[in-house]
């Protein structure tokens, strides 16, 4: 068995950005179209009147007050409200390949290495573009590395659970490195529409490289202690989006056939499991939680992480402990925790510990605890 490091982090961030203010006025400018275009029948009871959205209530209810996205126009334009991402030829390389590359191409410069040194290529999201060739094969082709690459999708948890699969791979001596790639465009399968969730999402994409720790010359390195994992069947998350839909004509345009979810559950539900989930993967490891210097959490809603962590340490954390990227990328499902990692540990002295920590449908949780090397 092989110590394994995260020897680099990648990060892409679509230009373009959206306002709380913004998405709102959008999403009003169609509500009050929906009621004038439909007044008689909500007069008539067979229609639910839509009901104004508030920047203040997303703020208050999120922490989030902005999110980066992939096409800004499609999405706040009140005739269309989702992105417009014209479909590419075979021969050109993918949009979900390409913000991939990039996040990829950042995180070998930090770790110091060239595709020669990967061995494979996991892509780990929630939104993956298509069934196959495996979007991995394709970042593969496009990065010049050898060995293999597959897909893989655990909703939230995806990059967590990427990075274990990883983490074994190279331990076993089956890899010397590997790339695993979060590409998420969250915004393509949201329900701008919704009022009660047209906020929640933004885009982004993450990397990260999982290597030898005896190969490895970044100074940038973490050694990772260990990993564990958990799923537990929740329908409070979902989305029926899939390869049956054709096969089922009835209720194929329906609203389940995007993101859906029942917020208040999941936040109910969800912190406790997280919190039990890393105070049993700290104990596991000899750990004390006080002795851990920085929780990169899942990045879905301020309250919920600030309810986790203070119940792991049995105070408020400080935002050095649990660093915030929501309030700009709002949640990015897998990328979101990698986003917190990425921006938010060059200051961590040497021996330093810290959690990476996800969490989302399935339900799916995952925690990764590092030491700086
Ligand atoms: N503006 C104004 N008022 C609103 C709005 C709005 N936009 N939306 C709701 N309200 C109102 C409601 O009508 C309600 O009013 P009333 O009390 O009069 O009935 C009131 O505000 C409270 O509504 P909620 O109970 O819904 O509000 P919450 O306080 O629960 O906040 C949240 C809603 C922010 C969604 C919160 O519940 C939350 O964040 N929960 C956790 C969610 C979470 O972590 N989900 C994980 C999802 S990610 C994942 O795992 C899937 C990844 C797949 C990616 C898919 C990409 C598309």
């Amino acid at each position: 068995m092989h110590n394994v490091v995260i020897s680099g982090t990648g990060l892409y961030t679509p230009a373009d950005s959206i306002s709380n203010e913004e998405l709102v006025a959008s999403f009003n400018a169609w509500a009050h179209q929906f009621n004038v275009d439909n007044a008689a029948a909500i007069e008539r009871g067979e229609l639910a009147a839509q009901t104004e959205s508030s920047a203040a209530f997303i703020e208050k209810a999120s922490g989030i007050k902005s999110r980066f996205v992939m096409d800004k126009a499609g999405i706040l334009d009140p005739e269309r409200m989702k992105p417009r991402l014209p479909e590419r030829s075979n021969d050109e390389q993918s949009i979900l390949c390409q913000m991939a590359v990039a996040a990829a191409e950042q995180a070998l410069q930090r770790a110091g290495k060239t595709a020669a040194d990967i061995d494979a290529v996991i892509v780990a999201c929630s939104n993956l573009q298509r069934p196959y060739p495996a979007v991995a094969i394709e970042v593969q082709q496009a990065l010049g590395i050898q060995g293999f690459g597959f897909d893989m999708n655990v909703a939230c948890s995806s990059a967590t659970f990427g990075i274990q699969t990883a983490f074994n791979a190279v331990a076993l001596g089956q890899a010397r490195a590997v790339l695993v790639v979060d590409p998420e465009i969250c915004t393509g399968h949201l329900n701008f529409r919704d009022r009660d969730s047209h906020f929640i999402f933004g885009d982004a994409a993450t990397a990260v490289i999982v290597e030898r720790a005896d190969l490895a010359t970044s100074p940038y390195q973490f050694e990772i202690v260990g990993t564990k994992l958990l799923t537990q069947f929740s329908n409070n998350i979902r989305n029926n989006f899939g390869f049956l839909n054709r096969a089922a004509e009835e209720g194929i345009d329906a609203a389940d056939k995007l993101f859906v979810q029942e917020g208040r559950k999941v936040f109910r539900e969800v912190c406790p499991m997280v919190a039990q989930l890393i105070g049993e993967h700290l104990t596991e490891n000899r750990i004390d939680v006080a002795d851990v210097k920085r929780f990169w959490l899942h990045q879905a809603n301020l309250s919920m992480n600030h309810l986790i962590v203070k119940k792991l340490l049995g105070r408020e954390a400080s935002v050095e402990e649990a660093p915030v990227i929501l309030d700009t990328y709002a949640n990015t499902s897998s990328a979101g925790s990698v986003i917190a990692f990425h921006k938010y540990q060059d200051d961590l002295g040497r021996g330093a510990l810290a959690v990476l920590s996800s969490f989302g449908a399935g339900y799916s949780i995952g925690s990764v605890i590092l030491r700086k090397l």
